[in-house]
């Protein structure tokens, strides 16, 4: 039993296996004890001499199992070891830093020249209701212009936003004159069912602007523009404004500034007209005002849409607005000269 139970403790290869031989040689119904129970059938003048005998295997299994555990635990801990070594010599891993979006390289650049000329901003929603965006912005349900921007419609009174207009009426409503004039941009995305090309995209950015005041006329808008597009786009760039129409002012114009591709000449990129369209402005309309509870006869103001991508296009030669929304990491790289 001794060579035996030796020879098995050395063969076990894990704690398993050696626990099990020690149940098997020393535990309650191994080997030994099986000896000790069988003590009656011996002899009783050799009891004695069995008995230590029995005792003496048991402390040398004992002994010899414990000395095996301490083996297995040593080389357990040695393959640990082996396995998570760690080569300090490797070169280290580099972590891919990120650059600003060229979208918001523009948008962060003017929302700190608005800042500095004291204008507030705000951060109107996305899901707009159909009252901020169209009514109280003197679009009234059936009003025909409400074609010029197709629209997203969730139901019947939410959508997603067509334009950052709806900001306009959420701070004249909440404004205090009596605290100062109101003047105010709201950045964001927007949404409309237009068919995407180089030049549009059915989602974009626009910053809304707002001053409200009395004595405001349509000279402080037109500086205030020509300093703007000056501002973004230095002081070579041709701009020209246009007379259009917007139902929420009165009288409305549209700022062009010449193609970067063609220097005006005409160029596929700009429909070969030689300008882009970058925003839309104009007088703010008597309805939006009184429809916000102000006082038209007293208070006037001007206000303006700015496209954002139409600015980045621009002042960074982006020849295809999707550039800004297919996060490719060649084309968001360029951009970090910029920051
Ligand atoms: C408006 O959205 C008006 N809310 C702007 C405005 C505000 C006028 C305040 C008067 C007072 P418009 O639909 O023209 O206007 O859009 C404004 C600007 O957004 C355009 O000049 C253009 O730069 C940009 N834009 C319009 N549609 C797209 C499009 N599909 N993709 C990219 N940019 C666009």
């Amino acid at each position: 039993l001794r060579e035996q139970g030796l020879d098995e403790i050395k063969k076990a290869s894990n704690e398993k296996k050696l626990n099990d031989v020690r149940v098997e040689l020393i535990g309650r119904k191994g080997e030994l004890t099986k000896i000790l129970h069988s003590m009656k059938e011996v002899a009783p003048e050799d009891r004695r001499e069995v008995g230590q005998k029995v005792n003496e295997l048991r402390d040398l299994f004992n002994q010899r199992l414990g000395e095996a555990k301490d083996e297995l635990v040593k080389a357990l801990i040695q393959k640990r070891l082996e396995d998570e070594k760690i080569d300090v010599t490797l070169p280290g891993r580099t972590s891919a830093l990120g650059s600003k979006h060229p979208l918001y390289l523009i948008l962060d650049d003017l929302e700190s020249y608005f800042i500095g000329m004291g204008y507030k901003v705000v951060q109107g929603p996305e899901i707009e209701t159909d009252h901020y965006c169209f009514e109280m912005m003197n679009l009234p349900k059936d009003h025909p212009a409400r074609d010029m921007q197709a629209t997203f419609y969730i139901d019947s009174e939410d959508l997603l936003r067509t334009q950052t207009s709806g900001d306009q009426a959420r701070v004249l409503e909440k404004h205090d004159f009596s605290q100062g004039p109101l003047k105010m941009v709201g950045p964001g995305k927007v949404y409309r069912r237009d068919d995407d090309d180089a030049t549009h995209s059915h989602q974009f950015m626009q910053m809304e602007g707002l001053v409200v005041d009395k004595n405001i006329t349509m000279s402080d808008l037109k500086g205030t523009l020509d300093m703007i597009a000056k501002h973004v786009f230095g002081q070579d760039r041709e701009t020209r404004l246009r007379p259009s129409y917007f139902p929420f002012t009165e009288p409305s114009v549209e700022m062009d500034v010449s193609c970067f591709n063609c220097d005006g000449k005409g160029c596929p990129v700009c429909k070969y007209t030689g300008w882009i369209e970058v925003l839309g402005a104009g007088m703010v309309h008597p309805n939006v005002l009184e429809n916000a509870g102000i006082d038209s006869t007293v208070y006037g103001g001007f206000a303006f849409g700015l496209g954002l991508d139409r600015f980045a296009i621009l002042k960074y030669g982006i020849d295809d607005i999707r550039d800004f929304y297919t996060n490719d990491v060649r084309f968001l790289k360029q951009f970090r000269k910029e920051e």
